[in-house]
């Protein structure tokens, strides 16, 4: 297996129509979860991965654990639960790309994640673990679970990734910067947002943000700057990567999994670092493009001909 992740997937309804959702009559269903979205731009990108989470044993359930299966990604460890409910998310648009985004999922199948659902074996056999800051806030014993598996891939030479994913409807800034803060010790490779950073740190200088993960034992730190791009450190090399313009962002939800997808497939693949953030910035770009979070991501041929590299025959 190249990469390992496990985390909270959700339904998503994405609303038919701008506004507030008591105005929204219709909506389109489709598929959420950071650490799944992750993994379905890999295994499209043809590498090796697989997902564990506790699902409800209800239709929502299903429709996830088939879309993620379909997608060619391992769910052989993931649980089904017969009492709790699969979560949901609901968007709500107001004429941007970055919509509200509204939780169903206190108490979901997800969130009663313990350390008795990290199988060692599993985690073992992976190059890469890749985690994010959201798992550790669906409950404290999720979060012991993160924990656990990180200390796992530590003592067993398994890369791990981190994404810090700050999403402060499901916890304080200070219970999340002390965990993610904790958790980042642990992280080979860590890629916060420029935002994200600022609120965690209390920085907004690339550089120093760098310094700070690196002194923490990071060894690569990938810096988001949306539509900018990216600022990449490894060892002594650090570099600003450019973005990839697109015409019309549809909706950015999705994005920042992406970009982790392209640099984990260009560290997979053992390109430059400088590479390896071309394809992050390049995935990320075309996850904008589409509404669903993975709608957007591409097949390898798909990337090489966003970034310019193959024409794109048409007729
Ligand atoms: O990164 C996209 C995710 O935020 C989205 O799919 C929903 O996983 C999600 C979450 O918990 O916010």
């Amino acid at each position: 297996m190249d990469v390992v992740s496990f985390g909270e997937s959700l339904v998503v309804f994405n609303p038919d129509t701008p506004g507030p959702l008591r105005q929204v009559n219709g909506f389109r269903k489709s598929l959420g979860g950071a650490e799944s979205n992750v993994l379905i731009a890999l295994a499209r990108l043809g590498h090796k991965v697989g997902w564990f989470s506790k699902l409800g044993d209800d239709e929502f359930g299903r429709y996830i654990l088939n879309s993620i299966r379909a997608e060619g990604v391992d769910t052989s460890q993931v649980k089904m639960l017969r009492q709790e409910s699969t979560g949901l998310l609901f968007k709500e648009n107001y004429q941007s790309a970055n919509p509200n985004v509204i939780y169903y999922r206190k108490n979901s199948a997800a969130s009663t994640l313990s350390v008795d659902d990290i199988n060692e074996d599993y985690l073992k056999q992976a190059k890469i673990l890749h985690f994010t800051g959201i798992t550790p806030a669906l409950s404290s014993s999720a979060c012991e679970a993160v924990f656990k598996a990180v200390e796992i891939a530590k003592t067993n030479g398994v890369l791990v990734s981190f994404d810090p994913n700050l999403r402060l409807k499901l916890w304080s800034l200070d219970e999340a910067r002390s965990t993610i803060l904790e958790l980042a010790h642990y992280a080979d490779i860590i890629m916060p947002g420029i935002d994200e950073a600022e609120l965690l740190l209390g920085i907004k200088d690339v550089e120093a943000i760098a310094d700070y993960f690196t002194a923490q034992g990071s060894k690569i730190v990938a810096i988001k700057l949306g539509s900018e791009g990216c600022y990449l450190r490894q060892e002594s090399e650090s570099r600003y990567v450019p973005g990839f313009k697109v015409e019309k962002v549809i909706d950015t939800v999705g994005a920042g999994d992406g970009f982790a997808a392209g640099l984990l497939a260009g560290i997979l693949r053992k390109e430059s670092l400088e590479e390896s953030g071309k394809y992050a910035n390049g995935i990320g770009a075309m996850a904008t493009l589409a509404q669903g979070d993975s709608d957007g991501y591409p097949y390898f041929e798909q990337l090489l001909e966003f970034m310019g590299r193959k024409q794109r025959i048409e007729r």
